[in-house]
């Protein structure tokens, strides 16, 4: 197998699935070079798609190896770093970890971070035209959502803040984003075991130092 020192992440700074995989490098340990790409400028999109044929971001690069899809990046990188240990060892557990993980690509994603981060927080902050309808549409979504991962983060299975799996490298992220609009922040907060647990894994150090230059530095 190529080294692991031979990694290479193609990324763009503020993509909430990038994070994640800056997030697992850094939880990891394990040294990756940045290449930067923003799937949203169409100037880096035929370089990107040379790549990943959505041309999306994130991609990992291990020599001649490139895999794209954040979860079976973040899997590949636990395999890795053998001792890593991202997946919970009980096949409950693991099954919950999937099942979240699940959750976050196709419940969490467009609504909390593309319809009310990007419109609540993102673009605004850049001084662009924010799209309410989208904002409300997401904000009207949200409290389903939060209530189903409230569930599992009560049941105790994942999301508990002890230790680290696949679901809160994937989840966290989102709803951090989410988190930065006040408004999303406050129907988070009355979810009192997700927010227990989202409270303890955004304080891990690795969390606190890839946030992304969106969340920690000043408006542009
Ligand atoms: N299912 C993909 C989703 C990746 C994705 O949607 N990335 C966003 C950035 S956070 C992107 O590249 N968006 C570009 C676009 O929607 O055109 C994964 O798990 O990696």
């Amino acid at each position: 197998m190529t080294e692991a020192g031979d990694l290479t992440l193609i990324g763009f700074r503020d993509s909430v699935y990038t994070w994640a995989v800056r997030w697992a490098l850094a939880e990891t340990g394990l040294p990756a070079r940045k290449e930067e790409a923003n799937p949203f400028d169409p100037e880096d999109a035929p370089g990107l798609r040379l790549h990943h044929p959505f041309g999306l971001v994130p991609v990992l690069r291990h020599g001649a190896f490139a895999l794209y899809e954040t979860p079976a990046i973040l899997r590949y990188l636990d395999r890795l770093q053998r001792g890593a240990d991202l997946v919970p060892a009980s096949p409950r557990a693991e099954a919950r970890m999937l099942q979240v993980m699940s959750v976050a690509t196709t419940q969490v994603y467009w609504p909390l971070v593309r319809q009310v981060f990007s419109n609540g927080y993102y673009l605004p902050r850049l001084g662009q035209d924010a799209d309410q309808a989208a904002f409300s549409s997401g904000l009207a979504r949200a409290p389903l959502v939060l209530d189903a991962l409230d569930q599992v983060a009560d049941e105790g299975l994942v999301l508990t803040g002890e230790g680290l799996t696949l679901a809160d490298l994937m989840l966290a992220p989102m709803l951090a984003y989410f988190n930065a609009v006040p408004e999303a922040a406050r129907l988070t907060g009355k979810r009192g075991a997700l927010s227990a647990w989202l409270d303890r894994v955004t304080a891990r150090p690795a969390f606190v130092a890839t946030r992304p230059p969106c969340l920690t530095e000043p408006t542009p």
